[in-house]
């Protein structure tokens, strides 16, 4: 990957630690930019040639560890942003959204978050960790129409069949569909079915499309 000279900063505040500085950095090239360039042209493509050189023992866990707190903390930052908010006074309907029980991979899921939401979904984000009871619970009360799930290792994928089978035990099959992603999702395709997904996205950006379909699904 030809790297850039904002991305050669970005690495170099990173190694040094100065994760402050990290985030006003992007925040500043965002303003001066769009969120969107600094997310998709400079941020994205680099957390992805950290995560291959982080699996080839290329980069030490500090880093990767940190480069997620920064993207985390910038994503909450374009959250609040205009480009990213919704002008419309109606929304698609409710997405409950968490990264499964055991799963502290939360980067994808505050993008998925960002852009459905900019997209006009009503986004209730629980955090890391979530079991499936709460999933369920969380979707009863606030009458959700889909569930979305991300989980990045094939471990944790495992643990979302429990929200399927609480989906069905509660007699929500035609009301909830139930929307799944992340790294693992996108290695192995079958797995979708497997763990008792209705669909997958393989990035935010494709995401809200998703919901659009899973919504079509349930109105049948
Ligand atoms: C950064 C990272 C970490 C960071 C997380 C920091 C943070 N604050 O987020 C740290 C260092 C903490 C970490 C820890 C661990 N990690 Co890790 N991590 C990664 C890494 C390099 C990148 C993940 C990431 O943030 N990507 C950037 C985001 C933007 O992309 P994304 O998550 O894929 O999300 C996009 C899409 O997938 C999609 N999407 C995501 N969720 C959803 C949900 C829905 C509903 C939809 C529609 C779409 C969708 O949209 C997103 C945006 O476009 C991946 C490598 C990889 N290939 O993914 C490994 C990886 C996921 N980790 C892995 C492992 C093994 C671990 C650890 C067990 C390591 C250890 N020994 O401790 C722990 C486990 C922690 C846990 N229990 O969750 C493995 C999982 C292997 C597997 N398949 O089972 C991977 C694949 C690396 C590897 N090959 O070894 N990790």
């Amino acid at each position: 990957m030809e790297i850039t000279e904002k991305q050669k900063i970005l690495a170099e505040l990173i190694s040094e630690g100065e994760k402050d500085s990290a985030v006003k950095m992007l925040t500043d090239w965002a303003y001066e930019t769009t969120f969107k360039e600094v997310i998709f042209n400079v941020l994205e493509p680099m957390l992805v040639h950290w995560g291959k050189l982080w699996m080839q023992g290329k980069l030490s866990l500090a880093h990767g560890y940190l480069s997620g707190k920064v993207a985390e903390e910038f994503y909450l930052i374009a959250s609040t942003d205009e480009t990213f908010r919704t002008n419309k006074s109606e929304t698609k309907g409710t997405i409950i959204l968490g990264n499964i029980e055991d799963d502290f991979h939360p980067l994808g899921r505050r993008l998925v978050g960002i852009y459905a939401q900019a997209a006009g979904w009503n986004i209730i984000d629980l955090g890391s960790d979530i079991p499936a009871e709460q999933f369920i619970e969380q979707a009863i009360a606030h009458r959700a129409d889909i569930i979305a799930i991300s989980a990045m290792m094939f471990t944790t994928a495992k643990n979302i069949i429990k929200v399927r089978q609480g989906i069905e035990q509660a007699g929500l099959s035609e009301k909830v569909k139930m929307a799944v992603g992340g790294a693992v999702f996108k290695l192995r395709p079958e797995l979708v079915g497997e763990i008792g997904g209705d669909g997958t996205a393989d990035t935010a950006i494709n995401a809200p499309e998703l919901f659009d379909r899973l919504m079509k699904m349930k109105q049948k």
